[in-house]
């Protein structure tokens, strides 16, 4: 697949069980994503990578707790757990993760006072990470979306994807979501109604 990109959304410890925002059954991924790994020419991680004392953990909002949303500068703001610190074992990819080949690493959420889901865009949805020029050189048009969570910085990043005007499809097979206050279904319906590509994968024989 030659101009096809894999993105793989933040297939770190914290996000796997045990870790600090355990995303239920994100291990369960990890064998589906190293086989997607060897079926496209083009891999890109995202690492989520926050400073100690990130603005988006509740511990930095005295009287907040995890999960509870608070007004930003940018627009309402989950409030999670510490999570993905940078340097931390945390932070780094699950040791089963196959990923070496990868090209590109995009770290995100590195900005103290701005949180940041998508591959593409922080949070105020208007700081580019840079990826979207670096496919477009690339020649890439057509992205698919693998990693945790669902419902956030994979949907996130497929929005994003779509809206720059590639042609993007979610695994969903190879995904986890954490499904916060409905969160699933709000995400999923607003992928389809973008023109996301919402599929289960077939295993290629190996
Ligand atoms: C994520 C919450 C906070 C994700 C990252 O990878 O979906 N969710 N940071
Ligand atoms: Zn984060």
């Amino acid at each position: 697949m030659a101009s096809e990109a894999l993105i793989v959304v933040d297939l770190q410890n914290d996000f796997c069980p045990g870790g600090a925002l355990a995303v239920a059954g994100g291990h369960q991924i990890v064998p589906i994503i190293n086989r997607l790994v060897d079926d496209f020419e083009h891999v890109i991680l995202t690492q989520d990578w926050h400073p100690a004392h990130h603005s988006s953990f509740a511990s930095s909002h005295p009287g907040r707790s995890p999960f509870e949303t608070v007004e930003m500068p940018y627009g309402p703001q989950t409030l999670w757990p510490d999570h993905c610190v940078q340097g931390s074992h945390g932070a780094d990819f699950h040791p089963d993760f196959r990923h070496d080949k990868a090209e590109l690493i995009i770290r995100k959420g590195f900005r103290h006072a701005i949180d940041s889901y998508s591959a593409f865009f922080e949070n105020d949805h208007r700081t580019p990470t840079g990826l979207a020029g670096y496919l477009r050189e690339r020649g890439i048009r057509s992205v698919t979306i693998a990693g945790l969570a669902t419902d956030f910085c994979v949907a996130y990043s497929a929005l994003d994807s779509v809206g720059r005007g590639f042609v993007t499809t979610i695994r969903l097979d190879a995904c986890r979501g954490i499904d916060l206050g409905g969160s699933m279904a709000a995400m999923t319906s607003e992928m389809q109604a973008a023109g996301v590509k919402l599929v289960e994968g077939q295993l290629t024989p190996t």
